[in-house]
């Protein structure tokens, strides 16, 4: 049975001593990309040697396809090896293509220009936003054309009236927020890789992130998109109107769909106003079931102001203070949450939180904590929790499983690879995205080794779809995951995805061996 709620007075001094603690140091996150080389200072092995995969038949780029690009957009045409390297290796140094192209289009004509040639050639072309992708899906496997958006970051209009913004698929995230900030708006997403990830990888993607909590998934904030598919021919559905039933909805077709279906050039999104008030409340508890109830307690009690539920266990907390240097107020617990309310109206918000935070300590569900109202402070504690994934390349060699989970089980999915793998994994941990019953499973190591792998995997997805979860919650399949898509999906579901594929890219030219598995 709940503890009592204690006495007003009583109650103002529990959350005085939660309130003043004095916060973390550290600076806001963007994901600044890492080195070029793997673990150890190596430099990452080509994908065409780590994995067995095979070249399919695509025509291989000749020097008069790259002189007709350089007619076509003289001085954004790539093919100083030097220059490509950082394009052909993924933000976490895990995979490794050969392209010898990268083209950097500007507009949505020169991207139908550059895909009408290659689908007549039969030169297959991996899209490329941000280059943040966590699944091996952004860079090339062997030598596919880089398309690159980087240069298509303009922002078509914004309407204050409505919230909708339509801008180009290569401007950045944070660019993004930034600009809407000003008008009293934000994005609807938010992530740590904001500082360099496109809004186009990120329909692309269909990426989860922070705020998925309060603003749902893009299927519901994306309004419209223009896509330029295989053969060249511009799909122009950039709606900007909240409600259209007329006929299928084609751009979720293209919402996740990483880059196999069509080429995104620009994007229409409902974005919602900038709240007044935010506060954010980070606070450690004994054990998973009390970070459980917490979530339960806090949804009850913060209501309509509740904005994301994040945790992490401890042995994250160790890595980014290690390796980051962040401090945190808050510590010496297994377990942390985060928990931010966003509102029109502080004083409301306030003593919402407040009897919240009574509760959770009365109840002892937190036996630690602070809270943040000022934007610096805010940020700082969210850097606890945004920069893990950075904290973790300084381990050397990361494993990543983004899974979705019933919450009552989400953390036994951590417990039990910590049993499998013992001491033959540098770290196991798990932290994410509670209030979407999201866990980031990661596991480290030295360097990478197939053994570790294999002991991992199919294990980690056995287990997963052994209780109803998804293989991938957010992040994709790409190329890393591709192979296990049956864990979530039927054999049904996944021909029909074939034939999609077939219907929209008959040649398969765009983004090859990604996300869908190659054919047994
Ligand atoms: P890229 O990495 O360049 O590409 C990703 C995929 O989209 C590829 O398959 C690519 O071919 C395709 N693609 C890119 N642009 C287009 C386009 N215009 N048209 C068609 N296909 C395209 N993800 C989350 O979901 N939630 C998180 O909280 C989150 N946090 C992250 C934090 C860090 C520090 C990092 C490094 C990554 C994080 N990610 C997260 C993963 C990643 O940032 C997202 O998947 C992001 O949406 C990718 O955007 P991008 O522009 O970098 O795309
Ligand atoms: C996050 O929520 C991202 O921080 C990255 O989705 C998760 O690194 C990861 O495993
Ligand atoms: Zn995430």
């Amino acid at each position: 049975m709940r503890m009592a709620v204690p006495c007003a007075a009583a109650r103002r001094s529990a959350w005085a001593r939660l309130r003043w603690r004095p916060g973390p140091g550290g600076r806001s996150v963007a994901a600044a990309p890492g080195p070029l080389r793997a673990a150890g200072g190596r430099e990452v092995p080509l994908t065409s040697r780590r994995y067995p995969v095979q070249r399919l038949p695509f025509s291989r780029v000749s020097r008069g396809d790259v002189a007709f690009f350089e007619r076509m957009m003289p001085g954004r045409v790539v093919t100083d090896p030097e220059e490509l390297k950082p394009f052909n290796v993924d933000w976490l140094r895990s995979v490794r293509g050969c392209s010898k192209l990268m083209l950097k289009p500007q507009t949505t004509a020169e991207v139908s220009q550059i895909l009408r040639y290659c689908h007549e050639r039969n030169l297959a072309v991996n899209p490329q936003g941000g280059n943040t992708g966590l699944v091996g899906g952004s860079v090339p496997v062997f030598d596919e054309i880089i398309l690159s958006t980087l240069l298509m970051n303009k922002i078509i209009s914004f309407d204050k009236v409505s919230g909708i913004l339509v801008c180009q698929a290569g401007c950045i995230l944070e660019r993004l927020s930034e600009c809407l900030e000003e008008q009293g708006f934000v994005m609807p997403l938010d992530l740590g890789a904001k500082g360099s990830c496109h809004i186009g990888g990120n329909v692309a993607t269909n990426a989860g992130g922070l705020r998925l909590l309060r603003y749902g998934s893009l299927r519901g904030t994306v309004l419209g998109l223009e896509v330029v598919l295989a053969d060249g021919s511009v799909l122009d559905c950039l709606a900007s109107l909240r409600k259209d039933n007329t006929g299928y909805d084609l751009k979720q077709l293209f919402i996740g769909s990483e880059g196999t279906l069509g080429v995104i050039t620009a994007v229409s999104i409902l974005c919602p106003q900038k709240p007044k008030a935010v506060n954010v409340a980070f606070l450690g508890c004994q054990s998973f079931a009390k970070v459980l109830e917490t979530f339960t307690v806090g949804r009850a009690m913060l209501g309509e102001i509740l904005s994301a539920f994040e945790f992490m266990d401890e042995k994250c907390m160790e890595l980014v203070q290690r390796y980051l240097k962040l401090s945190s107020p808050v510590a010496g617990s297994p377990f942390y949450v985060l928990i931010e309310t966003s509102g029109s109206n502080s004083t409301h918000d306030e003593e919402k939180l407040s009897n919240f935070l009574e509760e959770a300590t009365a109840s002892g569900l937190a036996t630690d904590g602070t809270v943040a109202t000022d934007e610096r402070r805010i940020k700082e504690l969210w850097a606890l929790r945004e920069r893990i994934t950075e904290a973790l390349m300084h381990e050397g060699c990361v494993y990543k499983y983004d899974v979705a989970l019933p919450l009552g089980r989400l953390y036994e999915l951590v417990t039990a690879a910590r049993a499998r793998l013992g001491p033959g994994a540098s770290s196991v941990l798990g932290y994410g995205h509670l209030g979407d019953g999201n866990l980031h499973l990661n596991i480290t190591a030295e360097s990478y080794s197939r053994a570790l792998q294999d002991a991992i995997e199919p294990f980690v997805y056995e287990w997963t779809a052994s209780c109803g979860g998804s293989v991938s919650a957010e992040h994709g399949l790409g190329f890393k995951k591709k192979q296990f898509m049956h864990y979530s999906k039927p054999q049904q579901a996944i021909s029909v995805m074939r034939r999609f594929k077939a219907m929209f890219d008959p040649k398969g030219i765009l983004n090859p061996y990604k996300t869908l598995p190659s054919s047994p």
